[in-house]
């Protein structure tokens, strides 16, 4: 995602990056002032200074963070955050060994430049990405697999450890490994295989799933998953991973790292030709894979009715001729003061105090067409939710500015979990509540929106703080696909100064 987008008044995209702020997956309850979003819980940290993210780490999980400022994450700040269970606790399944591979897709062009094209009129593309990588390696101009490819690309010859060359998971035979699996990626929706293995998810978003097995993973920005993997296959050859890109016609070549069974050499490249993606549109096969989700038994359930119900229609729209995200027809800019201070200290001209509104004009809005009046605003409203009340949040996809195009987002909630209560077709209408999943829905921060559908969300405003919920998709955050819940956030204890320390809350001190 990019960047939240910068208001008029911030500095421009080529302004050379002046600050980052970090953000991870931990619930962070009771340090709103943790979760790194700039603009939202904190001021962005500029060059030279130092801030101390200090938060209880209260369960575990595979998580990642990230630079929450400008498209920082876009351009190679992030991490992963791996958190092991308490000292006597267990997991609820057996392994022998992990690795862990975090994904993201790389552009030649820089993120500066990519800004500018997207604030620009008219409005610039980025373009698919040059290469995907793992863990922070990718290809370029040489493939792997060059003799299986239909292009003249040439072999790579990678001899050891070099720049480019992709980190081999060197495994034993009849064992089980723990692959975590996260990705950071700018644009990609990507979907993993590993010829002649399937898999078994566990894990999603730090939470534990019923266990089910697959060929192959689809996995979204944002999101986590851990699969078992047993090593049972011939272990006198190595295996292909492959990694491509899903929901967006291919432009990038699959990512590949290769499986090495002891005591095989990892420089024996497999025989037959990596595992290929599935037709990047066909979705039937993404939403099986997503449907199959359910929380390990005996998870924390969701409450049984909801106080209050949001529907957040995505939409592409123009302001002032200006391409953006809109959510219910207002593209998010983000204020120079942070909301978590100016909230907490009543500075009511910090941002606009009229909320944005909880639903769309669903009767007569065609999702399945360009709108009508493609005219939209900015703005910097938030929806304020009453303290310890259940949300449902219903995401509504719709077509873009171009007829025939709905693209899929995948939606991240800071500062809580959320339940996936369902997902259907078309435009979401009241009696569709009556297929909500209150039985095993799975506990996740990440949700995806297929193209003209919806996705449903229940989550309990239970974590006092200002909390950016968002397509985790950079350039369409950094084109205003968001929005901002706050609750709770007179109970918020003392903001450290650094978190303030910028615009009107910059000579505060509680
Ligand atoms: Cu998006």
């Amino acid at each position: 995602m990019a960047s939240f987008q910068a208001p008029p008044s911030e500095p421009k995209p080529e302004t050379p990056l002046s600050s980052i702020s970090l953000t991870s997956f931990i619930l962070k309850l009771g340090t709103p002032w943790a979760d790194g979003t700039a603009s939202i819980s904190q001021c962005a940290i500029n060059p030279g200074e130092t801030f101390v993210y200090r938060f209880k780490v209260d369960r575990p999980g595979t998580y990642f963070y990230h630079g929450h400022y400008g498209m920082q994450r876009s351009a190679g700040l992030y991490g992963s955050l791996i958190v092991d269970v308490a000292d006597g606790e267990k997991e609820p399944f057996h392994y022998d060994g992990e690795f862990n591979l975090l994904l993201s897709d790389w552009w030649h062009q820089n993120v500066h430049d990519q800004e500018v094209s997207l604030s620009s009129n008219p409005f610039r593309w980025i373009g698919e990405p040059q290469s995907i990588l793992i863990n922070g390696r990718g290809q370029f101009n040489c493939s792997m697999a060059a003799k299986f490819s239909n292009a003249t690309v040439s072999q790579c010859k990678f001899r050891g450890n070099e720049q480019c060359a992709p980190q081999i998971l060197h495994v034993r035979p009849n064992k089980i490994y723990r692959l975590r699996i996260a990705s950071s990626t700018a644009l990609a929706s990507l979907n993993l295989a590993i010829a002649g293995h399937k898999m078994v998810v566990v894990e999603a978003d730090g939470n534990y799933v019923q266990p089910f097995e697959v060929n192959d993973l689809d996995i979204y920005s944002g999101e986590s998953y851990s699969v078992l993997l047993r090593t049972d296959q011939i272990p006198s050859k190595n295996y292909w991973i492959s990694i491509g890109v899903r929901g967006r016609e291919p432009k990038t070549p699959q990512a590949l790292t290769i499986l090495n069974y002891f005591p095989t050499s990892a420089s024996k490249l497999p025989t037959s030709q990596p595992p290929i993606t599935p037709p990047w549109n066909d979705y039937n096969h993404s939403k099986a894979f997503t449907k199959s989700i359910f929380a390990l038994m005996g998870s924390l359930k969701p409450p049984k009715n909801h106080d209050r119900r949001i529907i957040l229609l995505n939409t592409q729209t123009k302001v002032n001729g200006f391409t953006k995200w809109s959510i219910n027809n207002i593209s998010l800019t983000l204020p120079s003061t942070p909301y978590l201070g100016s909230i907490k200290f009543g500075l009511n001209h910090a941002f606009d105090q009229k909320s944005p509104p909880d639903n769309y004009d669903s009767k007569n809005y065609d999702i399945f067409n360009p709108a009508l009046n493609p005219n939209s605003s900015y703005g910097n409203g938030i929806y304020t939710i009453n303290f310890n009340t259940t949300v449902d949040v219903v995401l509504q996809n719709a077509n873009a500015l171009a007829k025939d195009v709905s693209e899929i987002h995948p939606w991240h909630l800071h500062g809580h979990d959320f339940w996936v209560l369902g997902y259907g077709e078309g435009k979401f209408r009241d009696e569709d509540e009556k297929k909500f999943n209150l039985k095993n829905p799975p506990l996740r921060n990440t949700a995806v929106i297929f193209p003209y559908g919806w996705t449903a969300l229940r989550f309990v405003a239970d974590n006092p703080g200002v909390w950016a919920f968002h397509c985790h998709i950079e350039p369409h955050l950094h084109m205003g696909m968001g929005v901002v819940f706050a609750e709770g956030v007179h109970r918020v204890g003392q903001i450290p100064k650094a978190a303030l320390a910028c615009g009107l809350t910059g000579n505060k001190q509680n």
